[in-house]
């Protein structure tokens, strides 16, 4: 007779269940919260799926349960509702690509003419969803302070329909409409917004960043979040291997590789001020950060573009001087 293996996938898992609980993970605690369960049609490996489950199971928590969740046009959405199915475990809502903030706003404010404090908002999208068309509605939700948190999963383009650039790519990036071929780099430098820097230009209550490589940080700055009222933002780095072009086992590593190059800042600030920093454990040279992508192949090539690398180095290095992500006081 073959070994039977028991793996764990999760929390209600045959696995999970047969085992002593001391011994499983605390996903396989039966009293954690599980506000998407598995089952739904991400690609193996997906950030935005671990992002996603860490982020609402964390929300859920703070709230006891009672949330709504607005959720935009994205592979979030789509590889979590093939008609008539749902992954969801919470009041869910679909909204269109570009408007999940203002509908979040008009959800929170639909509770407070009822007189209900006691059911929180939270907001989903892609980067596209946020950065590019959803803009306005995210800029206009800051303003007015709608009682709303918005998370913004960061896969650095529109994967949903095909990988296509968004302002969140970063420079060099070979995508559908960047293609790197002949004298072509890929994305052009020089383009691109980052929405944490705008969104604590509107002055919010509360602005973070986080990667999926720290899960124990995601979870505590969505704790701090759902502990503030009024408009609040969280931007989650989320490596995609289908559009990045990464091993799907080596998500986490890609997202760890990018916070410790300075490629991807993470920071949390209050009022349109940075309050605290993840400093760089082991810097990671920008290079061996993009070698780890296919949507940088064509950098590395021979001749390749040495040039390029230097010049996203630089970028590295002027962010992790910008938050002091080395700890150096330089700036
Ligand atoms: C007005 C409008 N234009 C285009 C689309 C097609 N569309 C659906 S999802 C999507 C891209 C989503 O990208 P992003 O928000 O970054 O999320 P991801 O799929 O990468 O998670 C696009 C272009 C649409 N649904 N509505
Ligand atoms: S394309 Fe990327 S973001 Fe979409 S489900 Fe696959 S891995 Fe996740």
């Amino acid at each position: 007779m073959s070994d039977v293996k028991l793996y764990q996938i999760g929390t209600f898992a045959a696995g999970n269940r047969l085992m002593d609980p001391s011994l499983g993970t605390e996903q396989s605690s039966a009293a954690r919260t599980n506000a998407i369960t598995s089952g739904h049609r991400a690609c193996r490996g997906c950030g935005e799926a671990l992002g996603a489950r860490v982020v609402l199971d964390a929300a859920m928590r703070a709230s006891e349960g009672r949330m709504v969740t607005v959720n935009a046009t994205g592979c979030l959405e789509v590889f979590s509702t093939p008609y008539p199915e749902s992954s969801w475990q919470v009041p869910w809502l679909h909204s269109l690509f570009g408007n999940a903030a203002a509908v979040a706003s008009g959800v929170a404010a639909a509770l407070e003419a009822q007189g209900r404090d006691d059911v929180r908002v939270v907001a989903q999208a892609g980067d596209g969803g946020t950065v590019d068309i959803g803009l306005g509605c995210v800029s206009g939700m800051f303003e007015r302070n709608d009682d709303v948190l918005f998370v913004c999963y960061d896969n650095q383009g529109y994967m949903n329909t095909g990988v296509q650039r968004s302002a969140a790519t970063p420079p060099a990036a070979s995508t559908a409409n960047t293609r790197a071929v002949g004298t072509r780099t890929g994305n052009a430098f020089g383009t691109g917004k980052s929405l944490p820097v705008i969104a604590m230009a509107h002055e919010i209550p509360y602005v973070a960043t986080a990667t999926v490589a720290d899960l124990h940080d995601l979870e505590r700055k969505v704790t701090r979040a759902m502990s503030l009222h009024g408009a609040r933002y969280l931007h989650v780095l989320v490596p995609c291997p289908l559009g990045w072009g990464t091993e799907s086992a080596d998500t986490v590593r890609v997202a760890r590789m990018a916070a410790e190059s300075g490629m991807f800042a993470v920071f949390e600030a209050e009022y349109g001020d940075v309050t605290a920093v993840s400093r760089i454990r082991r810097q990671v040279p920008v290079a061996d950060y993009l070698r780890t992508q296919a949507r940088f192949r064509h950098l590395f090539g021979d001749p390749g573009h040495p040039e390029v690398v230097e010049r996203l180095q630089r970028q590295g290095d002027r962010t992790i001087a910008r938050y002091d992500l080395l700890g150096t006081g330089e700036r």
